[in-house]
């Protein structure tokens, strides 16, 4: 039979001018233990509201594209196996992350240049800058892109580029790797142990013409946590924002938007990340909005201004820019102007934690 113990507990509360001094020299006897009281932190560790180290920033494409193209009289795109500048978040240097969550950086691919295949548990998403008929290879499928496509490479999904246009492409990668790190649960390698070019077995718009076209090839899965199309060309894209914005369906924050879906489910693309398209009519002022997801934004046409807790971020063409989770954001244009987006959010919603705030103050 347990016993219980009857004696009494070795601390009894002293006189009160004694019991800050009996305290810590408790914390210090509990440290040695490995042991903390969680009173002394629990205010911080359990935040009434989120508490992020991400800084608004914008990285404008005047300065990334110069500084991308030296980068390539430096070192090749097989010699780097991604020749890729990181967008450092500038209140988390040295950590690869433009958001907690997410990597972002630039690629370069030279023409005649190919980047070797591998694979990672990391999924990434690529979205096109500048450019054209550069590929990337992603599960057998060779997809040919331009300006504005984006397209993804889901979680072990083998991929590698190759430029065999005579123009440098330029695009966008962010990666989920901060947070898959954050669980520790990353691996990579290079496909197959040949870290060369995969045999692609199907053609480009395959898995669009097979996943996204109101059929389904005979015995595919009728759930998939991650989209089987692998591009998402602007050609298809832009043009139904037009629809949208003509049909009057415009958010007062977000403007005429659409969600990259999922065709199977019309869940997120990917389950760590979701991006949108949004198109902001000539002199739109969008009220204020904020979420826990941090977010990417790149602009693909026009420009304009996006106030973030009182900082005002300008954009135009290509510029990158990263709105921290939580803080209050307004997007303003004068010209009509076009914003992809992407973020953590559907991490944050299959955890049940996402939240949003239409009226923030
Ligand atoms: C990666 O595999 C690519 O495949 C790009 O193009 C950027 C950044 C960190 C880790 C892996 C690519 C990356 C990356």
């Amino acid at each position: 039979m347990p016993t219980v113990s009857t004696a009494k507990p070795e601390i009894e509360p002293g006189p009160k001018h004694n019991v800050e001094a009996m305290r810590e020299a408790f914390y210090e006897r509990i440290s040695k233990r490995d042991m903390a009281p969680l009173w002394k932190v629990m205010s911080s560790v359990v935040t009434k509201e989120p508490v992020t180290r991400v800084a608004p920033h914008v990285w404008r494409y005047d300065d990334v594209k110069s500084l991308v193209m030296e980068s390539g009289g430096l070192i090749s795109a097989e010699e780097a196996k991604r020749r890729v500048l990181i967008l450092e978040n500038p209140a988390m240097r040295g950590e690869s992350k433009a958001t907690n969550t997410l990597f972002a950086g630039i690629q370069m691919i030279l023409p005649g240049e190919v980047a070797p295949a591998h694979r990672h548990v990391s999924s990434a998403i690529r979205f096109v800058l500048d450019g054209e008929g550069a590929y990337t290879a992603v599960e057998g499928e060779k997809a040919f892109m331009s300006p504005g496509d984006f397209v993804i490479t889901a979680n072990w999904a083998p991929h590698d580029h190759g430029n065999p246009s005579d123009k440098p492409m330029l695009w966008l990668d962010v990666l989920d790797f901060p947070a898959v790190n954050f669980f520790e649960a990353s691996f990579a390698d290079s496909y197959e142990g040949k870290e060369t070019m995969q045999n692609t077995t199907r053609g480009d718009g395959d898995s669009l013409a097979f996943y996204g076209s109101g059929v389904l090839p005979d015995g595919a899965p009728a759930d998939m946590k991650r989209s089987p199309v692998i591009n998402y060309t602007y050609a298809r894209t832009r043009p139904i924002l037009d629809r949208v914005n003509k049909a009057g369906d415009i958010d007062k924050s977000h403007g005429a938007r659409v969600r990259y879906a999922n065709p199977i489910n019309g869940g997120p693309v990917l389950p760590t990340m979701g991006a949108n398209l949004a198109l902001f009519p000539k002199g739109f002022k969008g009220e204020k909005y904020r979420a826990t997801d941090g977010t990417i934004f790149v602009c693909t046409e026009g420009g304009g201004t996006t106030t973030v807790d009182g900082e005002v971020l300008e954009w135009g063409v290509n510029d990158v820019f990263v709105v921290p989770p939580w803080k209050a954001y307004s997007h303003q244009v004068n010209k009509e102007s076009v914003l992809f987006s992407i973020s953590d959010r559907p991490a944050q919603e299959a955890l049940g934690i996402w939240r949003e705030d239409r009226r923030p103050g």
